[in-house]
């Protein structure tokens, strides 16, 4: 049996960190098992990699370094735990994955899009999620909430311009591929976030069960 990969993703302040464990918890009472994890991350050596990637510093990163940092952690946590998580069954639901390099390091840094997709394909092989959930908002709602919470990463101190190509983008590859992704829309109040999360769970569990 192979699992079933579920991948959370919008901009920042969507409300992803928040609604995974209510997802997970939703699937646990049907007696699934589900692993929560998380990118840049998900392991020792790709959450090192993450302080390098969040941590603002004097040296300008430049996006090709950046690129290749968040695939270096990719394979390392896909190596590590999702592929294990999948292979023994479980249901792994994971907070940001390669849409988030699309949107941030294509449409945001403007790197080519041809070239992700090579570092997708070299790094995952067939591997996609099953499922993924686009939390979309308006990038001031997103980026108040997110500034609410004190000091800013390196990616939450880009401008505006940024995170609108962030947004489109998402929409756009959501938009492009209606089987895999479900917008969510993320600027409702929490409880309705949450039951639209709950209306998709029927689907949840027959893509589970096959
Ligand atoms: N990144 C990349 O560039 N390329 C890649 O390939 C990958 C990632 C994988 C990861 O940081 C950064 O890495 C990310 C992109 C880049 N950019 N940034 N920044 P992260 O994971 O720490 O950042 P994040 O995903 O944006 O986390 P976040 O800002 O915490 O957003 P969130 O998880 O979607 O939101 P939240 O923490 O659940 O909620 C934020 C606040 O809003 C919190 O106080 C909640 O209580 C509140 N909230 C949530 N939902 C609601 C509703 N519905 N109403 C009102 N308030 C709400």
């Amino acid at each position: 049996m192979t699992g079933l990969f579920i991948t959370l993703e919008g901009p920042e302040g969507a409300g992803k960190s928040t609604n995974r464990e209510y997802l997970a918890e939703r699937l646990r009472a049907s007696g699934i098992e589900v692993l929560l994890t998380r990118e840049p991350g998900g392991t020792p050596l790709a959450e090192r990699i993450r302080e390098v990637l969040l941590t603002p510093g004097d040296e300008v990163m430049s996006p090709d370094a950046e690129l290749l940092l968040v695939f270096a952690a990719r394979a390392q946590h896909l190596a590590e735990v999702i592929r294990p998580a999948l292979a023994r069954g479980a249901v792994v639901i994971c907070d940001r994955f390669t849409d988030s390099t699309y949107a941030y390091q294509g449409a945001g840094r403007g790197l080519s899009l041809e070239r992700i997709a090579t570092l997708e394909n070299f790094v995952q092989g067939q591997l996609r999620p099953h499922l993924t959930l686009v939390f979309d908002l308006p990038v001031e709602v997103g980026l108040a909430r997110a500034s609410a919470r004190g000091r800013l990463d390196r990616f939450e101190q880009e401008g505006r311009v940024f995170f609108d190509a962030v947004r489109g983008a998402y929409l756009k590859r959501a938009e492009a591929d209606p089987s895999r992704y479900f917008l969510v829309d993320a600027a409702q109040p929490l409880s309705q976030v949450q039951q639209a999360l709950d209306a998709l769970l029927p689907k949840l569990l027959e893509l589970y069960r096959g």
